[in-house]
């Protein structure tokens, strides 16, 4: 069952210098946690600090610079909070980029990206982490941010993003009954449109995968995307997630708008579906 309280408890949120990771960073830290951001950029670090000096929280919070993509430098975090928290309590595995291109256009170094950062920065969470999370022996959880994006057949200039956040989505239900075993709960963390700097994912391309993209006319007008003032703001889902997070809810789910899309891509797969005690027989045409 996982977690029951948020006091004392530490936290390790990657990405948490802005947007959703901050959001929710924000909230843990207001329920009593002491709370890590870990982020890739060191003016979304700055940023953030001041935004917890501003709210007197400051003691409850710490950062580090750190490329999710980068095992040694996450092994090295993970061995950094056992020695000066006693390890963490609860992991959120925030840290994404939104990369969008012309799928016909898309090159290795696109695929890399997106792949590395969205499925890659996961995975590495889980294995630096989950050993500790173990052998402390205190339970605890691990969120991670997925997106409505997995759960709706996308357009096709979306379709590494989309890829990327299924597969998280699947390896952490799948994961999840083995983790109860050891006190640990797993949700996943699935977006609507959320106000952020999303758009600023050109800037967290690494340069030895820049030169090759094919996305790079897509990132500069991304880049130029206003943020929607309808979207929802990251605290939102971060009071959201800290309730999902005490149910051990497995879906935390922040909007409505894409059921029509998520029944009909459910729909299609079901309608592909023989009965349950179909077999193929030499008779059946396919
Ligand atoms: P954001 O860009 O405001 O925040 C992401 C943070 O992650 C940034 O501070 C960035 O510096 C950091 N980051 C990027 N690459 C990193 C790396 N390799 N290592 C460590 N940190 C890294 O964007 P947002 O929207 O808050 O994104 C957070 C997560 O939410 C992502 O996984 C994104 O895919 C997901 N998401 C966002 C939605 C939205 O509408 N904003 C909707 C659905 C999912
Ligand atoms: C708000 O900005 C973004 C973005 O630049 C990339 C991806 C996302 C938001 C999200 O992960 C989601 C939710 O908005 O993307 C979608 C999910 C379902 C249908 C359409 C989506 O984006 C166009």
């Amino acid at each position: 069952m996982g977690i029951t309280t948020f006091a004392g408890k530490t936290a390790f949120v990657t990405g948490g210098a802005s947007g959703i990771g901050l959001g929710i960073a924000k909230v843990l830290a207001a329920r009593g946690a002491q709370v890590m951001i870990a982020d890739l950029r060191p003016d979304h670090i700055e940023d953030a600090l001041a935004d917890f000096a501003g709210a007197g929280q400051s003691n409850q919070v710490a950062t580090m610079l750190l490329d999710v993509t980068s095992r040694d430098a996450y092994a090295e975090a993970a061995a950094k909070m056992q020695a000066d928290f006693g390890g963490v309590d609860i992991l959120v595995n925030n840290a994404g980029v939104g990369l969008e291109g012309p799928v016909l256009g898309a090159t290795y170094a696109d695929y890399d990206f997106g792949f590395g950062v969205n499925l890659g920065g996961v995975i590495n969470g889980f294995v630096s982490f989950l050993p500790q999370m173990v052998a402390h022996g205190r339970g605890g959880h691990i969120l991670t941010t997925a997106s409505l994006a997995a759960e709706v057949v996308m357009p096709g200039w979306m379709a590494i993003y989309a890829a990327s956040k299924a597969a998280v989505c699947h390896y952490c239900e799948a994961v999840k009954p083995d983790l109860a075993k050891e006190n640990i709960g797993v949700s996943i963390l699935l977006p609507g449109p959320i106000k952020s700097n999303i758009h600023e994912t050109g800037q967290n391309r690494p340069e030895h995968l820049r030169a090759a993209s094919g996305f790079g006319d897509s990132e500069a007008q991304l880049a130029r995307r206003e943020v929607g003032d309808w979207w929802m703001e990251p605290e939102t889902v971060g009071h959201m997630c800290a309730h999902g997070i005490l149910a051990d809810r497995t879906y935390i789910v922040t909007h409505g708008i894409f059921r029509e899309q998520m029944e009909a891509r459910s729909r299609a797969v079901l309608e592909a579906t023989p009965a349950a005690d179909f077999q193929m027989g030499d008779g059946d045409s396919i």
